[in-house]
């Protein structure tokens, strides 16, 4: 069981692969063209698409916990995980934090919140905020200590199954990581569990091909549904120009971000051409664009980096799925991006808050714990924006202000923060042991 020979760049990609990304591209200019031509005929393939992402979420489950033992075993000796463990905790939190940083200073260039009177939008946000957002836009006092109580919360299930029944992918990856730990230290004894879980892994990604086949149509139907039904409203443009600077902040920082932001840092740490393996990741990142959902997408991140992209299967088994869940670094941006926006709006009025350093550094900070909060699943990083505004005192019925741009935005943030996923699994690689591994069950992990 050896990934496919790494060729440093993965030059060769397969015309049969670069058809079915080409296809899923086509698919998604097919679907905003009739979108925009026909917006009611467009929304009736909404279904298509809740189809296309079921079955993906489907696989995620049983893949996340595949793959994350798997990825433990091809360290072999669970005392070499600390290397390429403590690698990938510092690449998440370092490119999380600068494409925090990233935001508040577009935010503060740009200052989108001029002009809008947030105080006169307060009211009228407040009923759209509280339907949409639920119990969660009750403000309650969210400091650091009950932010970082809520993350380790986070991380513990009493009941896998039932973390598995909602996708809660954190506490299943926490369980595969320390079962897969006490695996290493059994050999031969546990030879059959290795091999189950190892040639289970081995299905379920053959399975992923096998979907991807039927992403074109899937991703049609997705993002006709969602573009259909905006445009059928009518009301979207007169949306996008109220909060039209607000959306070209957070697309520039995100753009700055995939664009510079992380090719430097893939170039820097690997000598890959960073600008290939973003056409590399196409298909991942324009399925993520189609469904919004990290998470959803995490098979075809997968299957690509390894097939396309030629990251070693054991980087892409340990980083992928833990990156998908806690490393996002488009939704941290939109947060700090958001937060600030919606303080620019009070300004001059009786609910201003101080814009200062203080408050700034608060925002960032908050906006990295709430992207670690915010789970792989469309507008996440709503909720946990809740958070933020929390922190600095804001009031949460201001979210209503880019409530009607947020799932247009929502799909750019999901594409960065599953590009800064796969990034991550091309870098990490770099701090694997290099040998393939033999486990228990006499099968070889490269
Ligand atoms: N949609 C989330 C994701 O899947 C991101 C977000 O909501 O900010 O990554």
């Amino acid at each position: 069981r050896t990934a496919p020979e790494n060729t440093g760049d993965g030059s060769q990609g397969g015309g049969r692969e670069n058809l079915l990304t080409g296809l899923i591209f086509l698919g998604i200019v097919l679907a905003l063209g009739l979108a925009w031509l026909a917006p009611n005929v467009a929304a009736s393939f909404a279904v298509g698409g809740a189809v296309f992402l079921s079955v993906l979420k489907m696989l995620v489950v049983p893949l996340v916990v595949t793959s994350v033992v798997c990825g433990v075993l091809s360290m072999g000796d669970v005392r070499k995980l600390g290397r390429p463990g403590g690698a990938t905790l510092i690449y998440y939190f370092c490119t999380t934090a600068i494409a925090v940083v990233t935001g508040i200073i577009l935010v503060n260039l740009f200052n989108p919140g001029e002009g809008i009177d947030g105080s006169a939008a307060r009211v009228a946000a407040g009923a759209e905020v509280t339907a949409k957002l639920g119990e969660k836009a009750v403000s309650e006092p969210a400091g650091i200590g009950a932010i970082v109580e809520n993350l380790l919360t986070m991380l513990f299930t009493d009941n896998l199954f039932a973390s598995a029944a909602e996708t809660d992918l954190l506490p299943l990856i926490v369980f595969s990581l320390a079962f897969a730990a006490v695996l290493t230290t059994m050999g031969a004894a546990v030879g059959t569990v290795t091999k189950f879980v190892t040639e289970a892994n081995d299905v379920l990604m053959k399975f992923v091909l096998l979907v991807m086949w039927t992403a074109p149509l899937g991703v049609f139907c997705l993002v006709a549904g969602q573009f259909g039904e905006a445009a059928a409203t009518g009301d979207f443009g007169e949306e996008m120009r109220k909060v039209g600077w607000y959306s070209a902040t957070v697309l520039t920082g995100l753009a700055v971000h995939a664009f510079l932001t992380l090719p430097l840092i893939l170039w820097v740490m690997t000598r890959r051409n960073p600008y290939r393996f973003l056409f590399q990741m196409g298909r991942p990142i324009l399925t993520a664009f189609a469904t919004a959902s990290s998470s959803a997408t995490l098979p075809v991140t997968m299957e690509t980096a390894i097939e396309k992209a030629h990251v070693k299967r054991k980087s892409v088994d340990f980083v992928l799925p833990l990156g998908a869940t806690i490393n996002m670094d488009g939704t941290a941006l939109y947060e700090a991006v958001a937060a600030l926006f919606i303080a620019q709006t009070l300004v001059g009025s009786a609910d201003a808050i101080d814009m200062g350093l203080t408050t700034q550094i608060i925002v960032a900070a908050t906006a990295t714990l709430a992207a670690i909060g915010a789970a792989g699943i469309p507008q996440a990083g709503l909720f946990t924006l809740i958070i933020v505004l929390n922190a600095v005192g804001l009031p949460v019925e201001l979210a209503g202000l880019i409530l009607s741009v947020d799932w247009l935005l929502d799909r750019f943030r999901t594409a960065v923060n599953v590009f800064g996923d796969a990034t991550g699994s091309a870098i990490v690689e770099k701090f694997l042991p290099d040998e393939p591994v033999p486990t228990a069950a006499g099968t070889m992990i490269a």
